[in-house]
């Protein structure tokens, strides 16, 4: 039994912004299921916000609130700090870069990827209904495109976002570009070649690889072919 517990679904890129650093790092975790339509009511005590994920560290508190942390940037800083991971940047300015480029994957990125575009496609699947395929089209063709070109520019050619090296900007831009992939696949390589480089390299990390495995023993048999949007 490990110290660390994840509450959540793989399936929640928010999630898998937690388990890319725990196993990245070799750390050893326990994992939870929590069902997002129903959550039970002790889960609800220590997610006031009533989201996934929430980390509880047993070595703090093992009952109740106590040693738990809800929200992912809080629980990556947290597991970044104690670990000593490094994710944050070497400079003042690149850890600025860093948790600017988390806060926009988190949210104008998260937006439409998980509302408009993986929740048309798999919550319809899930109820035993047809996806709503004109949503997820217009997202991916009228919506993200912007979004991508910030994030090719950002990258400027280079492997890492942020200073050369791996950070939490990665992390949290390579979460939200799998959730797509696991949905739809990847954006035009030609148009936004170093972004589709990098979300390739991501999904080749082991806390990526592991989470993705998972997420696919749930999802297959919803996606039983890649959606095609163009
Ligand atoms: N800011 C939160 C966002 C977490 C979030 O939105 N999680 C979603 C799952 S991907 C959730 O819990 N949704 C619950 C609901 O929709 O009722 C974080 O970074 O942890």
């Amino acid at each position: 039994m490990a110290d660390l517990i994840v509450y959540g679904t793989p399936v929640s890129p928010f999630v898998r912004k937690v388990e890319a650093i725990l196993a990245d790092q070799g750390e050893d975790y326990d994992f939870e299921n929590i069902n997002i339509m129903d959550m039970p009511d002790w889960f609800l005590d220590i997610s006031p916000a009533r989201r996934i994920p929430v980390l509880r560290d047993k070595s703090i508190g093992e009952k109740g609130a106590a040693g738990t942390i809800a929200d992912s940037s809080a629980i990556c800083a947290y597991l970044d700090r104690k670990f000593e991971a490094g994710l944050y940047g070497a400079s003042a300015f690149d850890t600025g870069r860093a948790v600017w480029l988390e806060e926009y994957a988190d949210t104008e990125l998260a937006q439409p990827v998980g509302m408009q575009l993986f929740r048309p496609i798999l919550f319809p699947r899930m109820a035993g209904k047809k996806s709503d395929i004109e949503t997820a089209k217009k997202t991916w063709n009228e919506i993200l495109p912007k979004h991508f070109d910030y994030l090719e520019g950002a990258l400027d050619g280079n492997n890492f976002f942020v200073g050369g090296r791996f950070s939490i900007a990665d992390i949290a831009v390579g979460v939200q570009m799998t959730q797509l992939d696991l949905a739809t696949g990847t954006p035009n390589a030609a148009k936004w070649p170093a972004l589709v480089r990098h979300t390739e390299a991501m999904k080749l990390r082991p806390g990526f690889a592991e989470n993705l495995v998972n997420c696919k023993k749930i999802l297959d048999r919803f996606i039983p072919e890649k959606v095609d949007l163009t």
